[in-house]
């Protein structure tokens, strides 16, 4: 066969090659076979010295129109198989920016703390100031002010968290209203909300640091009709309706006469049922009026001046409100818990 013929079959059978490559590996491969340094067309031009100088000048011809449309063809081929692949990666990772942003997820706050701004309204409403004060006591503001002196079983009983130096870590926010008493003497209305810290041993109903709001009012003529009518009003707001409390005797020594105030059971009614312990009543706010030496060891009058005071756990609240069984979980920052609130 002439070298042209030889010359245009290669591109014949080249073309079709590069049309059937699959991938461009493949056309890679048929590159190398055709074009490459010991391809097909460099094989072909070592017959040229074997040609009359008129029939290498027509083959010459061929072979360069061969090798051109080849590697047109070749080009062509690669420019396709990369399209493709960059479609098919446009349509792997294609995103709608039309979807809203996931955005951040929106926080809560904890129940504690929902309880806490809800009864600080309630008493900014009703003219009492919220005083905040320091963790780290002295003795003489969380003990003697309120009259347990050392030897007195309510330091034994109250199991502190001491501190070098002989300061402690509060064991209630009394000491607050100790020091709001000092600072703005009568007529006073104030509550004091806080942590407040006893060296428990930590099990489901038991935590060393737990949260409180304590409260006082002092005045001139202060009763117990007073004491039962905030109390009954803080209750009815806390569970957003009428309730129905009693008060008992209770031992105190910061308050004289001391009270628990009960309420009348919110899941029973009264009956009984397991939360009130088929009692009927739950006990729910230790208060009494304010221990007249209490008043005198902060600068104020008790002939003059009289007062009632309060303490209100808020952890055992939150717990009631949300039946939480655990105490633990208020503590633990698990988002699972702390997310449904
Ligand atoms: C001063 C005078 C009187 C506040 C009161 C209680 C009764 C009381 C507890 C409730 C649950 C603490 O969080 S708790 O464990 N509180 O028993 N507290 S009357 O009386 C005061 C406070 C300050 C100067």
């Amino acid at each position: 066969m002439k070298l042209d013929d030889q010359i245009q079959k290669l591109e014949a059978g080249a073309l079709a090659r590069i049309q059937e490559a699959i991938d461009s590996e493949a056309l890679e491969a048929v590159r190398v076979d055709v074009l490459g340094r010991k391809g097909s067309l460099a094989q072909i031009s070592k017959d040229f010295g074997k040609l009359t100088p008129e029939e290498r000048a027509s083959a010459g011809k061929a072979l360069n129109a061969a090798k051109q449309a080849l590697e047109s063809a070749f080009e062509s081929r690669k420019q396709a198989f990369a399209s493709d692949a960059l479609n098919q990666r446009l349509r792997a990772e294609w995103v709608d920016l039309t979807l809203p942003a996931p955005g951040p997820r929106p926080g809560s706050l904890h129940p504690v703390t929902q309880i806490q701004d809800e009864i600080e309204d309630l008493f900014t409403s009703l003219g009492f100031a919220v005083l905040d004060g320091p963790e780290v006591e002295t003795e003489y503001h969380n003990f003697d002010a309120l009259n347990i002196p050392p030897e007195h079983p309510a330091r034994d009983m109250q199991d502190t968290f001491w501190l070098e130096g002989g300061n402690l870590l509060r064991t209630h926010t009394s000491p607050v209203q100790v020091r709001g008493m000092e600072k703005l003497g009568p007529p006073l209305r104030m509550i004091a909300p806080g942590r407040a810290f006893r060296n428990e041993e930590v099990d489901a109903s038991h935590e060393h640091t737990f949260y409180q709001v304590e409260g006082m009012m002092v005045d001139r003529d202060v009763s117990v009709a007073h004491l039962i009518y905030f109390m009954k009003t803080l209750l009815s707001a806390i569970f957003r309706r009428e309730v129905t409390v009693r008060l008992r005797p209770g031992y105190f020594p910061f308050v004289e006469p001391g009270f628990e105030l009960d309420v009348q059971c919110l899941i029973c009614g009264g009956p009984g049922c397991p939360v009130c312990k088929q009692s009927g009543w739950v006990e729910l706010l230790p208060c009494g009026l304010v221990q007249p030496n209490v008043l005198r060891m902060s600068g104020i009058d008790p002939d003059e001046w009289g007062g009632f005071a309060f303490g209100l756990g808020l952890t055992r609240l939150a717990m009631m409100r949300y039946g939480i069984d655990d105490i633990r979980l208020l503590q633990s920052g698990d988002l699972r818990f702390l997310s449904q609130f």
